[in-house]
């Protein structure tokens, strides 16, 4: 608790009134039924008013989504041109986009549970349907599988709630609710019942017409089969806790996925719908989706930074070509300090790129560094993007010749709001700034995101 009486914020009496504010009983939050959800559905452009190709002659597949956190908007830039196509509304203090199979559509979801569809084929990118699935939401994603089961390319798609503990499965084109499926359960090692455990990252397989659905507090991954929506199959596995967010190895076969309280990384095997491992790291590994590369002496690898040290790690993927290596933390690379959120690389890139946007020292805060993946050991540069807010998270373009790094800054202080700095993959050398975004954060480059290029 602050000193709030010292430094003179709160007289005596206030203070008082708020202790006693503090230990009521907090009212129990409500609940969302499916009928609430359709009072919020609303579809602006219906899919067969649609157009049936795209209606401007813009690269839509280098297109970027980018999150302007407190604005609660998302920007669609060109990745050519860095020109803003559109700036759209989402939901409150957006959280993350996700493309659709097809890669036409983005899945937006806001922290006050709105789900958006925006169309990249009009002319004007556009939200075209949105809805309402919960109060507290970080996840969405569609349903990505192709093969002899179906194409359910652009046909469903899924949200995960933080509060009511729910996911809900929507159409894929109008956003339509149409199934809720709760997540209180029983904690994976000590078989507890948890009222509240919230939904974290959410990714499509590529395997099966799968989502593997993380739930933080129980510390089990669901693995959601959704040939049949209305009544999908769900396999619970037992990894740790608290997950949190992960990515693809780069063969997509297994899913990497931190448990931040542990300290560990669970590996899911995808294919053949089983825990594949779970392996220590250092304290609070927070990788975004992670960075996969060849490590010259390990073979493909998977990357992770961490909240609470000042380390990279890379952890072997190849069970079957690097056997000695696999599942094992093969390397620790110190970087500038603790508060990394994320980490980035492509398989055209010479380097893996992290962040420490959550740093306390605000030179570090607004620092990124890359590691050359010839040579692991250290990180081969650091520089400040900018002279103000923080460096957060790192997208290539679809070529995966240039990185886009979001400089965070604050809504409140004009000329210093944010902007995104564009780099030449090879050289380092700056190409753009992208100026006047309000608090830019995550970007989704369309082709990277549907293909999971990471
Ligand atoms: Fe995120 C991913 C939860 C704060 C930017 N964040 C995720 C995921 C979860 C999560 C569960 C994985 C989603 C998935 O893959 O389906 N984030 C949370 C929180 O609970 C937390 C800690 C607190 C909160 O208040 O929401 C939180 N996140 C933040 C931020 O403050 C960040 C840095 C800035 C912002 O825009 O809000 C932020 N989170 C992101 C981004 C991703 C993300 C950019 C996706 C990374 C990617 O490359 O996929």
């Amino acid at each position: 608790m602050p000193d709030w009486g010292k430094q003179g914020v709160l007289t005596q009496a206030q203070a008082e009134t708020m202790a006693k504010f503090l230990q009521q009983e907090p009212p129990a939050p409500p609940e969302m039924s499916l009928e609430q959800m359709k009072e919020t559905w609303k579809v602006t452009i219906a899919p067969e008013m649609r157009p049936t190709e795209p209606q401007h002659s813009r690269d839509w597949e280098d297109f970027f989504a980018v999150t302007l956190r407190d604005s609660g908007e998302v920007a669609i830039i060109d990745g050519d041109t860095y020109e803003v196509v559109n700036t759209v509304k989402t939901g409150y203090a957006v959280h993350i986009s996700r493309m659709s199979a097809t890669g036409r559509y983005v899945y937006v979801i806001g922290r006050d549970g709105r789900a958006s569809i925006i169309d990249l084929w009009l002319e004007k990118p556009e939200v075209v349907a949105e809805v309402k699935t919960c109060y507290d939401a970080r996840s969405i994603e569609g349903s990505k599988y192709k093969g002899p089961e179906g194409d359910f390319s652009d046909k469903y798609a899924i949200v995960g709630c933080y509060w009511p503990p729910h996911f809900v499965i929507l159409d894929g084109q109008t956003l339509e609710p149409f199934k809720i499926v709760s997540t209180r359960s029983y904690t994976y090692d000590t078989e507890e019942y948890h009222p509240e455990p919230r939904v974290a990252a959410i990714v499509a397989s590529h395997y099966k017409p799968e989502w593997i659905v993380n739930v933080k507090e129980t510390g089990q991954v669901w693995l959601v089969d959704y040939t049949d929506p209305i009544a999908p199959s769900i396999k619970m596995l037992e990894a740790e806790r608290f997950l949190h967010d992960g990515g693809w190895d780069a063969s997509r076969r297994y899913f990497l996925v931190a448990a931040n309280q542990a300290n560990k990384v669970a590996v899911v095997d995808a294919k053949e719908g089983k825990m594949a491992a779970l392996v220590e790291t250092d304290k609070i590994p927070h990788p975004g989706r992670g960075a996969n590369w060849i490590d010259p002496e390990f073979g493909p690898v998977w990357s992770t930074a961490h909240l609470g040290d000042a380390s990279l790690v890379a952890i072997g993927t190849d069970p079957e070509g690097h056997p000695d290596s696999a599942w094992k933390v093969v390397r620790n690379v110190p970087v500038l300090g603790g508060g990394s959120l994320f980490v980035k690389s492509h398989p055209n890139s010479p380097w893996i790129w992290v962040d420490h946007g959550l740093n306390p020292d605000e030179k570090v805060q607004r620092s990124v560094c890359v590691i050359a993946k010839a040579d692991p050991t250290k990180t081969e540069k650091c520089w400040e993007v900018a002279d103000y807010g923080r460096a957060v998270h790192f997208e290539y373009n679809r070529e995966g010749t240039e990185v886009w790094v979001s400089v965070w800054g604050r809504a409140d202080q004009p000329g210093k709001t944010g902007e995104i700095v564009v780099y030449d993959d090879k050289t380092l050398a700056e190409v753009a700034r992208i100026p006047n975004l309000v608090t830019p954060t995550g970007k989704f480059n369309v082709y990277n995101t549907v293909h999971d290029v990471y």
